[in-house]
């Protein structure tokens, strides 16, 4: 049984953010450079061409940002920690500093009554180990582990609900594959091995987590509904869903990578990469389950033109699987995805099923193109229906039997949003970037309304 997690009896609220979304001050306090520093410097990696050295000022700001989520009146942040703040150098030497940030962020929260939930890697890798290999390298799994235990010596008397890894697909085949999210390495099938190493780094920290005593460790995944297009040949589709889902379902369930993982990722048959007791390790280790959706998975078959055959660039993010399309329907949010609360229900129902695992719904939400203030409120009806009709499908959901105990809003504030740069804005509250004021939107006080009850 786990201890710290929501109990379930009703579903519990609560709001996240990610530490380069949001801190800014990356130079502050003897931080060391990241991935996300280097990559966002490059021409054209950002939509405006913006990093997170400033974001949300959230590393001066958050005393404002803890009396937002109190007003708000949810139970649990969830917050990302920068290894690069703590560990700045990626191994080695730890700084007191960027530890003294995160205890006054915590004691803060609870201070005002909010539950602090810790992710130890939202994809702020340290330069340092990416200089020298990165996810590709076995090292940085073990750099990982040891990265988390300090984190979780310093903070664990107060944080009890912890995960890994937020969306590890992300960081292996947006990072190393499709080259669109740092580094920006376009290494195809390669990427796999940045898939695994992430799966062993959750399994080395998870293990050494559960000997501190640690109860309630979990591991954050953007699974998705895979729906083919009618015509999809049925081995791109299982392609597609066995990258996205079964890459990382298999070891944490099964111990394993199925046969059909092995087919567009023959790199994980190799010994070499996926050594002795890597997988047994995995195996098991989760205690819950973070599912963030935002949209379904449809991918479609390809279809010849003049040009030559339509080639949509997120294949790129699906390596050895067979060229597919991937389509999207209406309506659409300023991001280009498509609203399906549907997606949001079965994907919970099936997560259950597949791993028995209590979940958490840890991410969801939707970017509008709401940039004005006007007389001091921001009409953000769009993203209010969103919500409600997600947090209808996972009541849904729990109807149906699956274990889901929060529903946890992406998220608070309008920050960096990766590739996007600040061009799509995810917050219930607005920031101004030239006063960093913090204006909460109508879908914040949607919500507040809500949890009052
Ligand atoms: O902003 C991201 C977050 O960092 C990870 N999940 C998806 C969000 C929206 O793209």
């Amino acid at each position: 049984m786990t201890a710290h997690l929501p109990d379930g009896a009703a579903l519990a609220f609560g709001s996240a953010t990610a530490s380069y979304q949001i801190e800014g001050a990356t130079s502050a306090d003897g931080r060391g450079p990241s991935i996300w520093d280097t990559f966002a410097a490059r021409p054209g990696a950002t939509r405006d061409g913006k990093d997170g050295s400033v974001a949300c000022d959230s590393y001066h700001r958050y005393p404002e940002d803890v009396a937002l989520l109190a007003d708000l009146g949810v139970a649990y942040y969830r917050f990302s920690l920068a290894w690069p703040r703590i560990v700045p150098a990626g191994t080695g030497a730890v700084e007191p500093r960027g530890l003294g940030y995160y205890d006054r962020l915590v004691d803060t929260l609870l201070e005002r009554g909010v539950t602090p939930t810790g992710t130890f890697y939202h994809w702020d890798l340290p330069q340092a180990l990416e200089d020298r290999g990165g996810w590709l390298h076995r090292d940085t799994a073990y750099a990982f582990a040891d990265y988390a235990m300090v984190a979780y010596d310093r903070l664990g008397d107060r944080v009890k609900v912890w995960a890994t890894h937020n969306e590890p697909w992300c960081a292996a085949y947006l990072g190393y594959a499709a080259g669109v999210h740092a580094p920006g390495r376009r290494e195809g099938g390669d990427a796999h091995r940045a898939a695994h190493h992430l799966n062993l780094g959750h399994g080395l920290a998870a293990q050494r987590l559960h000997e501190a005593g640690c109860r309630d460790v979990g591991i954050v995944h953007n699974l998705a509904p895979i729906w083919p297009e009618p015509g999809t040949p049925a081995s791109a589709a299982d392609g597609v869903d066995a990258v996205r889902n079964r890459v990382w379902l298999g070891p944490l369930v099964d111990g394993a990578y199925d046969d059909g993982v092995l087919r567009v990722a023959p790199v994980l048959a190799d010994p070499e990469l996926v050594r002795d007791g890597d997988l047994e390790l995995v195996r098991g280790s989760a205690d819950w389950l973070g599912v963030n959706y935002y949209t379904p998975v449809r991918p479609g078959p390809v279809v010849p033109t003049p040009q030559g055959e339509e080639r949509h660039p997120e294949t790129d993010a699906y390596p050895g699987v067979e060229p597919v399309t991937f389509h999207v329907r209406e309506p659409r949010t300023h991001i280009g995805w498509e609203v399906e609360p549907a997606g949001l229900e079965e994907l919970l129902v099936e997560s259950h099923r597949r791993t028995g695992l209590p979940i958490m719904v840890t991410e969801n939400g939707a970017a509008y193109a709401d940039e004005t203030v006007v007389d001091g409120v921001v009409r953000d009806a769009d993203r209010i229906a969103y919500l409600d009709g997600h947090i209808a499908a996972t009541e849904r959901a729990r109807a149906a039997g699956a274990d889901v105990r929060a529903y946890i809003v992406w998220t608070l504030l309008d920050n960096f949003e990766w590739a996007e740069g600040y061009t799509k804005r995810f917050g219930i509250v607005h920031i101004d970037p030239a006063t960093q004021d913090r204006t909460p939107k109508a879908s914040y006080r949607w919500l507040q309304q809500r949890l009052r009850g």
